[in-house]
């Protein structure tokens, strides 16, 4: 099974790009950007990793960033994973960057965005990986700041597909970004937003994104299963749910085994991402296995399990059958 599960080629849509970065290349760019780093080793900075909560690893992810302030450094960070994905038969990748998380800290949007795509490119002719970006907001920081970036984001719109919303949950509800949401619909960008495992409020959440924002695709949304109504309407518009077994390990203590099954059987779009796979130690074989092993998937499954990542993927409908 597990030569199965890497032999296939994949596409993964829900990994954060900040969320790849490796502790080896932490600190190679603390020491070129005169950074001071807690850990004093690679191995020390992984010990570190104590995550039982969303809030406990959004700490810790957003302290990681705070070597990255070239455009460079955006570079090597986004051909790094695409070197792994690359290694892992991954042959289409959507990608979501956080900008917000480093203007905050003075760096600037064009540095982030430009080493990304230049990045992306390069992986295109070199590795034969294809990808797209989407641009993460941050639902903990104000709808104006959300609003602020996606029009610096105007002039680099041909590097986005789409935007999607990530970081806090609690007590920020998908309608609260329903303009800027709006209003990137309307410059033509795809959406999605997290609705992330077990957050208060979820049934209200996960109604929102469908019926208010109009997503066109939810991460995680594992709590969906709780609606038979909920469930009708996602597979009425063809709605993918990427869901991130071994992050949700980490935050809910679960890898949704028999919650993946029982979306399965009732006919939803489930796929594997990876989320965070620096962090929590899993690239997407790594996640793929760990659930086939928990949850004694066919390799049928696991088949439609990857099919439903190229199908609720972002590709144009002709390039999505090069690879069905
Ligand atoms: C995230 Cl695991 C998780 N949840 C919410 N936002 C995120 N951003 C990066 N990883
Ligand atoms: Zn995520």
């Amino acid at each position: 099974m597990k030569e199965f599960i890497e032999n296939m080629p994949k596409a993964e849509l829900h990994v954060h790009i900040e969320g790849t970065l490796e502790p080896e290349l932490s600190f190679a760019l603390a020491q070129k950007n005169n950074v001071s780093l807690k850990a004093k080793t690679p191995e020390e900075m992984i010990k570190a990793y104590d995550f039982y909560d969303l809030p406990s690893f959004l700490d810790i992810y957003y302290a990681g960033m705070s070597v990255l302030i070239e455009e460079d450094d955006f570079y090597q960070l986004t051909m790094a994973y695409l070197k792994r994905a690359a290694a892992q038969n991954i042959v289409y990748v959507e990608l979501f960057f956080d900008p917000q998380a480093h203007t905050i800290r003075g760096v600037s949007f064009d540095s982030v965005i430009n080493g990304i795509h230049a990045a992306q490119k390069d992986a295109r002719t070199e590795l034969g990986v294809e990808s797209q970006l989407i641009l993460c907001f941050l639902r903990d920081m104000s709808a104006e700041s959300a609003m602020e970036h996606l029009k610096l984001a105007k002039p680099h719109l041909n590097k986005l597909v789409g935007v999607g919303l990530d970081s806090d949950e609690k007590n920020n509800p998908p309608s609260k970004f329903a303009e800027v949401f709006s209003k990137a619909r309307s410059w033509g960008l795809k959406l999605t937003m997290h609705c992330d495992v077990n957050q208060d409020n979820t049934q209200e959440h996960i109604r929102q994104v469908i019926e208010d924002i109009k997503v066109d695709r939810i991460d995680h949304g594992v709590n969906i299963l709780e609606s038979d109504a909920l469930c009708e309407l996602a597979k009425s518009k063809n709605l993918g749910l990427t869901v991130c077994p071994v992050s949700n390990k980490f935050v809910v203590q679960s890898l949704t085994s028999c919650e993946l099954k029982q979306m399965l059987e009732k006919g939803l779009l489930p796929s594997i991402n990876s989320d965070d796979p620096s962090y929590f130690r899993a690239y997407l074989n790594e996640n793929l296995i760990a659930l086939q092993e928990e949850g004694q998937f066919s390799k049928e499954d696991l088949i439609t399990l990857v099919e439903n990542s190229f199908k609720t993927s972002w590709l144009s409908e002709k390039r999505k059958m090069d690879y069905l």
